[in-house]
């Protein structure tokens, strides 16, 4: 190709990336009162610099062929650091591997650009073939920890299997986004772990985390769903215990497993969590997010628990690598009482949920229970149903 087409195909390529950049967000639709959802992603793999991506060397790429493809931008973690918001995303190259980069925008919904460089997470002695899935959490310690997932070859796996792996909780601090420590992976009895958090406050004097006991890579097996453990140091994370927070039930929208989300937000009624919850269809596992309050003083003791999802994939939302998933790691609550909830769909792109603390405690505080059976939730539409319909005929509410 010659140079002049090389520069031509490049300011196309630059006009394209700028309008993907550039381009406004807005509130789709009405929404059903709790949240709003938005017309685009505010992350795509079309979001990634093309620095990262081409060489932009004539002589070395004549053709301006993409060197290092990205295939999808997805599970942030999420922050306001420097009165903007921060993502840690997790970005997926086309040799499959994660790694994770900050992006920040103003407003949280649009302009979400990407900083120079991706995040050089250092490695432990036992490197990890794979990192994903980074919780952000503000500690009452003074650090900003990354916790994410450390995936590495399964050590016992018969000669041939080149699938097995091992889950484990990696750790990970820093005061500026850019220089990270890295911490040994969390210890616990199980046999793997993913969807670490750390709790944002000391309890009882120690550091607290929300684990997912797993008895394999896939399946929790025997892991009974969110769970939580106490330590007494962040630099050897060990815990002895882990107690059930909130289980897997059958037939529900956590049937087969689930797992904590971001840190959970401290509110004036209790701890507000945002969770996924996975179960099990003719297609294939299907991921939901769900919501629930947990005591103040008592952060392991569930007080509110909402019945269904809070957030499952629509639309464009249920295609992707991994179809039918909607996950998240990442929540920013501003000062002003407003909620940003940030998910990720089919493991590909990532966006924004909008709502209020206000709205999420009515939502979790008044939205009745799964009662289990469906004769029981008919019992609890026909309540809505007959209170409505009185408002109705009595004139009090008009419809028509
Ligand atoms: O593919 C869906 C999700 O699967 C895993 O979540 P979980 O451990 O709950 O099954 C994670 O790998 C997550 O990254 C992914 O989005």
């Amino acid at each position: 190709m010659s140079i002049d087409l090389f520069n031509k195909r490049l300011q196309a390529l630059v006009k394209e990336h700028k309008a993907i950049i550039e381009r406004k967000n807005e509130i789709a639709g009405l929404g059903n009162g709790i949240f709003y959802r938005y017309k685009y992603p505010v992350l795509t793999n079309e979001h990634i610099p093309l620095f990262w991506r081409y060489d932009l060397d004539y002589h070395s790429n004549p053709y301006l062929m993409e060197r290092l493809g990205v295939n999808c931008a997805f599970n942030a973690g999420a922050i306001e650091f420097n009165g903007k918001t921060c993502l840690a995303v997790r970005v997926e190259g086309v040799d499959r591997k994660s790694f994770f980069a900050i992006a920040e925008s103003e407003n949280g919904i649009d302009g979400f650009k990407f900083w120079d460089y991706p995040v050089v997470l250092p490695e432990t002695e036992n490197p990890d073939i794979n990192v994903y899935d980074m919780r952000l959490v503000k500690h009452e310690d003074g650090w900003i920890y990354g916790l994410f997932c450390s995936e590495r070859k399964d050590p016992d796996a018969p000669k041939g299997d080149t699938s097995s792996a091992v889950a484990a909780g990696g750790i990970a601090r820093t005061k500026d986004l850019i220089h990270w420590e890295r911490l040994p992976d969390l210890v616990t009895k199980s046999s793997q772990q993913r969807n670490v958090v750390l709790h944002p406050e000391f309890v009882n004097g120690k550091y607290a985390f929300y684990t997912r006991p797993q008895d394999g890579f896939i399946d929790t097996g025997s892991g009974g769903g969110i769970c939580w453990g106490l330590c007494d140091s962040i630099e050897r994370a060990v815990i002895d215990e882990e107690i059930l927070v909130d289980e897997k039930v059958y037939h529900t929208i956590k049937e087969v497993k689930n797992g904590q989300g971001s840190a959970p937000i401290k509110t004036e009624k209790g701890w507000l969590h945002i969770a996924h919850g996975v179960r099990n269809t003719a297609a294939g596992l299907r991921y939901v997010v769900y919501a629930f309050l947990s005591d103040l003083k008592n952060p392991d003791k569930v007080i509110a628990r909402p019945g269904g999802f809070l957030i499952a994939p629509e639309g464009e939302e249920r295609v992707g690598d991994v179809s039918n998933v909607i996950f998240c790691n990442g929540v920013v609550a501003k000062d002003n009482g407003e909620l940003f909830i940030y998910y990720a769909s089919s493991d590909t792109r990532m966006h924004v949920a909008t709502t209020t603390i206000d709205k999420m405690l009515d939502y979790v505080l008044n939205t009745p229970e799964d009662p289990l059976r469906s004769y029981a939730c008919v019992q609890q539409r026909c309540k809505l149903i007959e209170k409505n319909l009185e408002l109705i005929k009595s004139g009090k509410v008009k419809i028509d």
